[in-house]
């Protein structure tokens, strides 16, 4: 039995991953607990196949008479894709797309005994949500954290797209100096209090409090935003790859009257400025800084998407221990665990939704491709990692309409005018980030619908000496971006050959699958993007190896173009990122070392 007594924050969380019951729609039943996908196993087994339809959790909830009076929400982290919450028996709440956190008031439903929850996911085929095809496994699901929020009547907003409700920006830093702007969301029924202080603490990494604002209000019933600025923080500590310091902001509602804490929340803070120069590259608080790092699928051996907290958190820690400084969190929104762990280890990272390949013309495919940016951008908001918001990667792959060119031309029209809005909604969302638009190598037919001109930054997906071409071609490619798109900074934003561990080549030629070849692929790679300013940086594809549902030739299902296994055994083109980035000793030789082993100079 729950009791919703507020602890001294005023809310109280409580996780609901274990006790649920799994329903398939074949009938079968069995006991499970979240992080859940019914694909796991399955995916890598014909016979079984790969399920893509409803599943259903149901679970009871005991909580007890304390919870009356309170607002009590459901919290999912990710339900895989579409999700309908019932509260007995009745429809609580809706949620459309895999990759996103969703919040559901349930007060109104709740009996406060033998309450029953029942979340119906499903997976299947839907023309109006993104992904509709993609070189990776769609896995069904509630497949993240679910948690149980009781909060006092009046709270940060719940109805910010699962946000914190608190939103902070720095509008002004350097070495010196640095202001902070808090925006909070706060919402109030009816009946609760009025008088209230907003009070925002800021607090150093050794938890001494730097500067705090407290502020009366008088609260609007319904929903309001609440500005404050704290000015001239002296001396702040600036967060980089070397030194990810992280400041704390800790935001309390504290009722007037009887001084009692009402809400509470607390979100990261980083000080940091950075650039993007179509010339010069890249710059984190006034030093170049090449982006070098790789993209990550949330996919882990024989669990796939329902991959547990410590080992999310530990492919962060293996990116930082190959010398990466960069994410590219591919092909959507990942657990929250990632970018916590950004921020902590000092990765740099871009977030993008799940918009792969191919779009759908209709006004429900564009309306939920807004909507998933709108929620990735309010939950994501305050992480000093992030840097990029993307937000479409190779739509014009999958060739549309090539034998009939007036159709095709109103196909691309509409894919540059969904752009063209995804664009608009994140630079209003956030004008302190940059925005970008990952394209394929086909360099002539995105500058002719225009999607070049559309984001601040244009990302490139290379594979020249593997799907075509020699490796060679990739300088030539990025000499091509620098003088025809000369106004646009620019970033690699995947190349990649398959490596199988099981083979191994003296003589390594494209198509072998050797980690010989990977190797050479990838040195050439390294060398033509260190070599080159204008190349703001570069994301191997991709960290790990991932599960793709469709893919049918060696090692069935899996992309094997990981610098780890699926299971996270490196693979030796991890080393070769070391020996260029980490500062480990026995890695590292120097440039003339290099020269004389015939290699380019790397700086
Ligand atoms: C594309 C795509 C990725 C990836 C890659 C590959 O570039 O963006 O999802 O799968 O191809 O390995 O072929």
């Amino acid at each position: 039995v729950i009791n919703a007594d507020a602890q001294d924050a005023g809310r109280k969380t409580i996780s609901l991953n274990d006790q649920w019951e799994f329903h398939k729609e074949n009938g079968s039943v069995e006991k499970v607990n979240i992080p859940h996908t019914w694909n796991d196993q399955d995916v890598l087994d014909d016979v079984s196949g790969y399920y893509r339809g409803l599943g259903i959790y149901k679970r009871k909830l005991n909580l007890d008479e304390s919870a009356k009076g309170k607002a009590v929400f459901l919290v999912f982290n990710g339900v895989a894709q579409e999700a309908e919450v019932l509260v007995n028996g009745k429809l609580a709440g809706k949620h459309i797309g895999s990759y996103t956190r969703f919040i559901v008031p349930i007060s109104p439903y709740l009996n406060y005994s033998d309450d029953v929850i029942e979340v119906r996911a499903n997976n299947r085929f839907n023309e109006d949500i993104a992904p509709l095809t993609a070189d990776f496994t769609f896995f069904g699901g509630m497949y993240r954290n679910v948690t149980l929020l009781i909060t006092n009547p009046v709270h940060f907003s719940q109805r910010e797209n699962g946000s914190s409700g608190v939103f902070i920006t720095t509008p002004q830093v350097s070495a010196t100096t640095a202001s902070v702007q808090i925006k909070s969301s706060i919402d109030k029924p009816s009946t609760g209090v009025k008088k209230v202080q907003l009070l925002t603490t800021v607090f150093d990494a050794r938890g001494r409090a730097v500067a705090s604002q407290t502020t009366a209000l008088n609260l609007v019933n319904g929903n309001a935003i609440y500005v404050q600025d704290i000015k001239s923080i002296k001396n702040p500590e600036l967060w980089s790859p070397e030194n990810p310091y992280l400041y704390r902001v800790v935001s309390k509602i504290i009722d007037v009257k009887t001084k009692a804490i009402i809400d509470q929340v607390s979100n990261p803070l980083g000080f940091r400025w950075f650039k993007f120069d179509a010339d010069k590259g890249f710059f984190l608080n006034d030093k170049p800084l090449k982006l070098i790092g790789a993209s990550r699928h949330q996919d882990y051996e024989n669990l796939g998407n329902a991959t547990p907290d410590a080992l999310q958190t530990r492919d962060i820690e293996l990116l930082k221990n190959m010398g990466g400084n960069f994410l590219r969190v591919a092909h959507y929104p990942q657990d929250p665990l990632i970018l916590e762990a950004c921020d902590r280890l000092g990765i740099l990272a871009s977030v993008e939704i799940p918009v792969v390949n191919t779009i759908t013309e209709s006004e429900a495919f564009t309306a939920n491709c807004l909507n998933m940016q709108t929620e990735m951008i309010k939950q994501n908001f305050n992480h000093p990692s992030i840097i990029i918001w993307a937000y479409m990667n190779e739509v014009l792959l999958r060739p549309k309409f090539s034998n009939d060119k007036p159709r095709q031309q109103i196909y691309y029209e509409h894919i540059r005018e969904l752009a063209q809005k995804l664009d608009d909604l994140t630079r209003k969302e956030d004008p302190s980030r940059y925005t970008l638009l990952v394209n394929h190598g086909a360099f002539d037919v995105y500058n002719k619908v225009g999607l070049t001109k559309i984001p601040m930054i244009v990302g490139w997906n290379l594979y020249s000496g593997w799907y075509s071409g020699a490796p060679a071609d990739f300088a030539k490619f990025l000499d091509r971006h620098h003088k025809e798109l000369a106004d646009k900074p620019m970033l690699v934003t995947e190349y990649g050959a398959d490596a199988d561990p099981r083979i191994r080549s003296f003589l390594p030629v494209r198509f072998d699958k050797s980690i010989e070849y990977a190797i050479q692929f990838n040195q050439v790679y390294l060398n033509a993007m260190l070599s080159r300013p204008f190349v703001s940086g570069g994301m191997a594809w991709n960290l790990a190896d991932f599960n793709s549902e469709t893919r049918e030739e060696t090692m069935p299902h899996i992309n094997n173009k990981g610098l780890l296994t699926i299971g996270r055994e490196p693979k030796d083109t991890y080393f070769l990122y070391q020996a260029y980035l980490a500062s480990k000793p026995y890695l590292k030789i120097t440039s003339a070392q290099w020269k004389e082993r015939g290699g380019v100079a790397d700086s």
